[in-house]
């Protein structure tokens, strides 16, 4: 085992006392680097994934360039349903397709919970190497889709405002619904277990679409599988919900036993606290429009951000991902402006 040279977010999640508030952006592996673009023009968004050394100098990259606390492995939430046998394509400017999704129980013929050694093996390689290269600089986070977010495209087929044929898939067939989500669920924990084992520290689990859900269906739909995901991990690893949009469960999110809860902007941190509680650190919430603010408008914010969450079990990140468009000295300025505070 290497040394963590850098272990501010791991002291963070583990409720530790630390010098100063840890940070890292959602998505920061990404289209705002222009040494990403590079790579993106000569290699296909699947094989940068899949291409081990691809995989970690993307990953890496914004270590070096923008100065972040963590790592977050380059790979996307739509591998999962890949290894369980759909088609996924990653079409220029547009997004995700799926163009054969889940509608019937006919349909479940084409789809299995795969062995996430044979199908996902390339991931756990890219983190063996990225863990070799990083050399302790600073931790390495792995994630998965929650699997109501992967339901959303194995259903949906595409991006989505709504989500309103996953959702309709849910309240009309929720018997097929129960058993892909646990189809999903099964796959993602051992896929996640092998990321641990492979040397990821944290694992981060998406789930981009939970403010879709009414707080109800979100007990159902969503929580009640990544509450499996958590319980199968948290002995492992350190663990960290994002559910955007989905403020109204932080207590029962909390009681997960996750050492992390992702928050987006439209929560005040000192609510998110309340409802939270004091044994879990709060992650977020800067508004990722924001950094196209200038230069001295980010630090003022920032500072607001960080005076909000007050000090302690926070690590200060987006409320969403970075956006393709911010100026890459507007991120480093974000990331500064936390590390000056
Ligand atoms: O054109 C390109 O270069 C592809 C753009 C891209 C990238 C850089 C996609 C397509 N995925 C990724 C990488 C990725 N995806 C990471 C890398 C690590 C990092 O954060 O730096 C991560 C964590 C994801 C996770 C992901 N993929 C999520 C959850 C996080 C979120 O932003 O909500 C989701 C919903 C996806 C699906 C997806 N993949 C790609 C796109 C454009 C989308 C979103 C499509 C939609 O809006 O529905």
């Amino acid at each position: 085992m290497t040394d963590m040279k850098n272990d501010l977010i791991l002291r963070t999640l583990r409720g530790e006392a630390v010098e100063r508030t840890p940070v890292w952006m959602m998505r920061q592996a990404g289209r705002y680097l222009p040494e990403y673009m590079v790579l993106r023009q000569k290699y296909g968004f699947f094989e940068r994934c899949q291409t081990p050394a691809l995989a970690a100098e993307i990953t890496i990259q914004p270590v070096d360039i923008v100065g972040v606390d963590a790592a977050i492995l380059f790979s996307d939430i739509l591998v999962i349903p890949q290894a369980m046998g759909l088609e996924v394509q990653m079409v220029e400017s547009r997004g995700p397709l799926l163009p054969e999704p889940i509608k019937t129980e006919a349909d479940f013929n084409r789809i299995r919970v795969p062995d996430t050694d044979e199908t996902l093996g390339y991931v756990f390689d890219a983190i063996k190497l990225i863990k070799q290269e990083l050399n302790g600089r600073v931790p390495l986070i792995g994630f998965a889709g929650a699997p109501w977010t992967i339901l959303c495209y194995m259903v949906q087929g595409k991006g989505s405002k709504t989500f309103d044929e996953a959702k309709i898939f849910c309240y009309t067939q929720p018997a097929l619904a129960h058993k892909l989500l646990q189809m999903i669920t099964d796959t993602t924990i051992a896929y996640l277990k092998g990321q641990v084992k492979a040397g990821a520290d944290v694992i981060q689990i998406f789930d981009s679409w939970g403010g879709l859900l009414g707080p109800e269906d979100f007990e159902n739909i969503s929580l009640r599988y990544i509450r499996q995901i958590v319980e199968a991990l948290k002995d492992e690893a350190l663990t960290i919900i994002f559910a955007k949009g989905a403020w109204h469960s932080l207590e029962s999110m909390a009681a997960t036993g996750a050492h992390g809860l992702g928050i987006d902007w439209c929560i005040k941190p000192q609510l998110a606290r309340q409802f939270a509680g004091n044994n879990v650190t709060l992650q977020g919430n800067f508004d990722p429009a924001k950094l196209l603010s200038p230069i001295p408008v980010i630090k003022a914010e920032v500072k607001n951000m960080l005076k909000a969450f007050g000090p302690g079990r926070h690590i200060a990140n987006l409320g969403h991902g970075i956006l393709p468009n911010v100026p890459v000295d507007h991120a480093r300025a974000f990331v500064d402006a936390v590390k000056e505070a």
